[in-house]
């Protein structure tokens, strides 16, 4: 209950009759429903309302809490039931999810409920996800622990030979083995040249000696994401390579070692981008340096140059993920997943960061 009250209260301060929330992560973290349709409507006072199909029927009775629910008729659908329940016939004033909704939900509430102002609202759900409690920090421990095992487990079937694909396929099977409900995302496994494409989905290459490995994945534990990377050698590997390795390494843990609560988003991508740069790598470090992560893989904060309107607060959960790519030659990246405390941070993943040699 605490996390929709503290929505209802935000619904309020906005001056919004209600909310509607669309984004089914946010569903899930409100009310605990895990099915692939419906939608929740928050007033900002009285009880939650929602809404389902008949395939979630008896799911919902076991997952929700906190609202009251409907299941809507086969041969109906959601905003149907929304327009014959006149449920915002007193609504002056509605919020919606501006990055969550459909053109087609929009239009239909435009065109239905001409009476009502709907007011698109950004990352009012995501600022509350944001900062996370002991014990959603407990379930990010829990599926950062089985990202480390799973790392281990996968480790041996690095060889030359084996497919990215075999090697990602091993990753999803570990991941359920250890625990893990299911993969946070579709899994990297980029080797060689490939591994100067920051997001590289596994492909049918096969591993060459010589060749570093990037591994980027991560499992959801009770609701909850991790998220990892290690890049590994497989035998000896160019000189270059092992140079950046040990640059990324060490911009790395520096942001780990200066990050605290207090600092922006920007500072801690500047203390890693800062000494990337210094070593003459600035411009092939594309990316940010990290990001929130929680309900959803990718939350706020964004820990980039773009992040400064976001102070690293206490209890936030972030990832470090500094990376250097060569076109054409390779690429390094290392990510841990942090819990910024008032000073420094609690690091949830563990797996050795000294250059691996397999
Ligand atoms: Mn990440």
């Amino acid at each position: 209950m605490a996390r929709l009250a503290k929505l209802q209260k935000t619904v309020k301060d906005i001056g919004l009759d209600a909310l509607l929330i669309t984004h089914l992560p946010h569903i899930q973290y409100l009310i605990g429903y895990t099915g692939s349709n419906g939608i929740l409507l928050v007033p900002s006072q009285g009880k939650p309302h929602f809404f389902t199909d008949f395939r979630y029927k008896s799911q919902v009775k076991q997952e929700v809490v906190g609202a009251k629910i409907s299941i809507v008729d086969r041969d109906r659908t959601i905003p149907d039931t929304l327009v014959e329940k006149q449920l915002f016939a007193d609504y002056d004033h509605l919020g919606f999810e501006k990055n969550h909704i459909s053109y087609a939900m929009y239009d239909f509430l435009r065109t239905k409920f001409r009476h009502v102002k709907l007011d698109p609202q950004i990352d009012v759900v995501e600022k509350l996800v944001m900062i996370k409690s002991e014990d959603e920090i407990g379930a990010i421990r829990k599926a950062a622990e089985i990202g480390d095992k799973v790392y281990e487990k996968v480790i041996p079937c690095i060889k030359p030979g084996v497919t990215e694909r075999e090697i990602s396929a091993e990753i999803a099977y570990q991941t359920r083995l250890c625990g893990g409900e299911k993969e946070a995302f579709n899994i990297i496994v980029a080797s060689g040249e490939r591994s100067a494409l920051p997001h590289g989905a596994a492909s049918d290459k096969k591993i060459r000696k010589g060749e570093l490995v990037t591994l980027d994945f991560g499992c959801v534990f009770k609701g909850f994401n991790s998220d990892m990377t290690r890049t590994v050698a497989v035998g000896k590997i160019p000189q270059e390579l092992q140079k950046i390795y040990e640059i990324v390494r060490a911009a790395q843990q520096r942001a780990i070692d200066k990050v605290q609560a207090g600092m922006s988003a920007r500072e801690l991508d500047s203390v890693a981008r800062d000494y990337i740069t210094l070593h003459g790598y600035g411009s092939k470090f594309g990316h940010s340096t990290g990001h929130g992560l929680g309900i959803e893989v990718h939350e706020l904060p964004k820990v980039s140059q773009r992040g400064e309107r976001y102070k690293l607060e206490p209890n936030m959960v972030v990832t470090i993920e500094p990376g250097i790519y060569l076109d054409g030659v390779g690429g390094v990246r290392i990510e841990d997943d942090v819990v910024i405390r008032r000073e420094g941070c609690e690091v949830l993943t563990t797996s050795p960061k000294d250059l691996r040699v397999l």
